[in-house]
């Protein structure tokens, strides 16, 4: 069996149990606390080096991480039901749409960090605090790290971020479904499932005035149709929150 180390929280993981749920894969699940900087652990370390979830571990013991590869990995080796287009254009499509939605991670984590990671973040003493960012790997996430802690995202910063994330997958996903029924063609395939863990949020905290029919007539029809699917349900997208 798979062995997912991911957290309920984390929208990579959300696109990867959302890709399992709908091959109908089971996993056992292995929770990352973040807080608690397990996933910058020697031993996790050895297995992602940029430090992140989710992380797949294979049957044969070997490991994957980047959330569209491991997607596009389980497509591979579970074709049904297939999740990548069958055209090779839409694919192209398909895997820009990941790499875009990959760029827009930093608009949401100014929200999403605000929350569980924020509580205990602020509470480090100073000593506590460079330790833990002595085993970031990247700048960009020690910078995270360093402001969840410290220097909490001023209300520009948070309206400049809701912006971005309006205009660049909203706006975008809208002239998109304006052409074709799902963001990749014509069948729900892998970008659906990337854009589903931002939406989530977007929906429910970040910019929910935005989501309705008025705004973005079919994004929010997309948004329906996505939350009607059973993986949905069995991947646990829930509020985030209230867990
Ligand atoms: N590009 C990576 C991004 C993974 C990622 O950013 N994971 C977040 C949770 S959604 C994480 O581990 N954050 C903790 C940290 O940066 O310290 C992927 O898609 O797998």
């Amino acid at each position: 069996m798979y062995v997912l180390y991911h957290g309920w929280r984390s929208s990579a993981s959300r696109r990867v149990r959302l890709c399992l749920a709908e091959k109908g894969l089971e996993f056992e699940s292995k929770v990352i606390d973040l807080t608690k900087m397990e996933h910058h652990s020697p031993a996790f370390l050895k297995l992602n080096p940029n430090g992140v979830i989710p992380l797949l571990i294979l049957e044969d013991g070997r490991s994957l991480y980047e959330s569209g590869t491991i997607c596009e990995y389980l497509d591979e080796t579970h074709p049904e039901p297939p999740l990548r287009p069958a055209d090779a254009f839409d694919r192209a499509v398909m895997r820009n749409w990941i790499r875009h939605i990959d760029g827009l991670i930093g608009n949401l984590i100014i929200f999403n960090w605000a929350h569980s990671m924020a509580k205990v973040a602020t509470q480090w003493s100073d000593t506590e605090l460079a330790e833990k960012l002595k085993n970031v790997p990247s700048k960009e996430r020690r910078e995270a790290w360093l402001r969840t802690a410290r220097k909490p995202y001023t209300e520009e910063e948070r309206q400049e971020a809701r912006d971005k994330l309006k205009v660049g997958l909203l706006d975008r996903m809208e002239e998109t479904l304006r052409q074709t029924a799902w963001l990749a063609g014509e069948h729900y395939s892998l970008a659906d499932i990337g854009a589903v863990p931002f939406i989530k949020r977007l929906d429910e905290e970040i910019a929910p005035d935005e989501m309705t029919p008025a705004k973005h007539p079919r994004v929010a029809a997309w948004w329906v149709a996505i939350q009607a699917r059973p993986a949905f349900a069995v991947a646990k997208i829930g509020p985030f929150t209230a867990v």
